[in-house]
């Protein structure tokens, strides 16, 4: 905490304000639940980088790399999203409305009791950023057209971004679960689209018996996420904080490391249901129709 002297006259539970960033590296540092399930993924993320640059060394298609490279932009972001938190930066000590099961919780930080709970709000916002090259990746796997891609990615995003302001509402509970009711009408926009739609595009595609299964193994995992708010802290908060944590952890290790690793093996191959040619994307040098 910093040593900030506080008037008499004023309660004697310091502010969430006043905690610095170090205070909440260090809280983390000090709770090894905590600090595992972030640290895990730090590492997790690395080794899938490095395990898809080498697997992709020697593609050739333009379509095929442009797949491989979203997925391993997945973890890209994971490893910049769990540095984040384990340093401290993306986490907060907020304190919950009335009416919510936390109300009136308080957090020791560096010694400290302290008014609020710990929320990594900096999840959610990089949700916002990794789920979209997932959709991305999965969509080109089912070869969707460019108006479904953006409607599943669009309401993704704003999945997301509802879904933090679900957790950083402070001002009233029930607005809260308000935000957390439009999160989940998106999120069931996506799920939509990855269980009809996409999958009658791979039936096209000739890519139906591998995005069937990255389809069910996305979306029994996506469901968690949902699940897991509404039992932890920022939600009935059933679930203390490390669990939390390493629930989603676990969710992101499936969701993240091991379907990415799922695509990048069927698509090294290169498989002719995935190619598209070397004019792929090409933005000049196109043969112009006949006339
Ligand atoms: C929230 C709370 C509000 C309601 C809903 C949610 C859904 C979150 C999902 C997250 C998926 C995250 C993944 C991350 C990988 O990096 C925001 C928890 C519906 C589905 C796959």
């Amino acid at each position: 905490m910093s040593q900030i002297p506080k008037p008499s006259f004023t309660a004697q539970i310091p502010l969430q304000t006043e905690v610095t960033q170090t205070d909440l590296f260090e809280h983390i540092a000090g709770d090894t639940l905590l600090e595992s399930s972030l640290y895990v993924n730090i590492a997790l993320a690395g080794l899938t980088i490095l395990a898809v640059v080498l697997l992709a060394r020697g593609m050739e298609d333009p379509r095929a790399k442009l797949i491989v490279l979203s997925t391993m932009l997945i973890s890209v972001v994971s490893i910049a999203s769990y540095t984040g938190l384990a340093s401290g930066l993306t986490v907060s000590i907020i304190e919950m409305p009335d009416g919510h099961a936390a109300s009136g919780f308080t957090t020791t930080v560096s010694g400290v009791e302290v008014d609020g709970v710990l929320t990594m709000w900096g999840r959610y916002l990089t949700w916002a950023l990794s789920t979209p090259l997932i959709l991305l990746s999965l969509g080109l796997l089912a070869g969707t057209n460019l108006t479904k891609l953006f409607t599943a990615i669009t309401f993704d995003v704003a999945m997301c971004v509802t879904g933090l302001a679900a957790a950083l509402t402070t001002s009233s509970h029930m607005f809260r679960w308000f935000w957390y009711a439009m999160s989940s009408i998106f999120f069931l926009v996506v799920v939509y689209i990855l269980l009809v739609e996409w999958q009658k595009d791979a039936e096209r595609a000739g890519t139906a018996d591998i995005f069937g299964k990255l389809k069910l193994l996305t979306v029994v995992m996506w469901f968690g996420y949902p699940i897991l708010w509404a039992l932890g802290v920022e939600g009935i908060a059933v679930l203390e904080v490390a669990y939390t944590s390493w629930g989603y952890s676990a969710l992101d290790i499936v969701a993240k490391y091991i379907v990415s690793m799922l695509i990048v093996l069927y698509v090294v191959d290169e498989p002719a249901s995935i190619k598209a040619g070397t004019d792929y994307g090409a933005t000049s040098g196109v043969t112009p129709a006949d006339d």
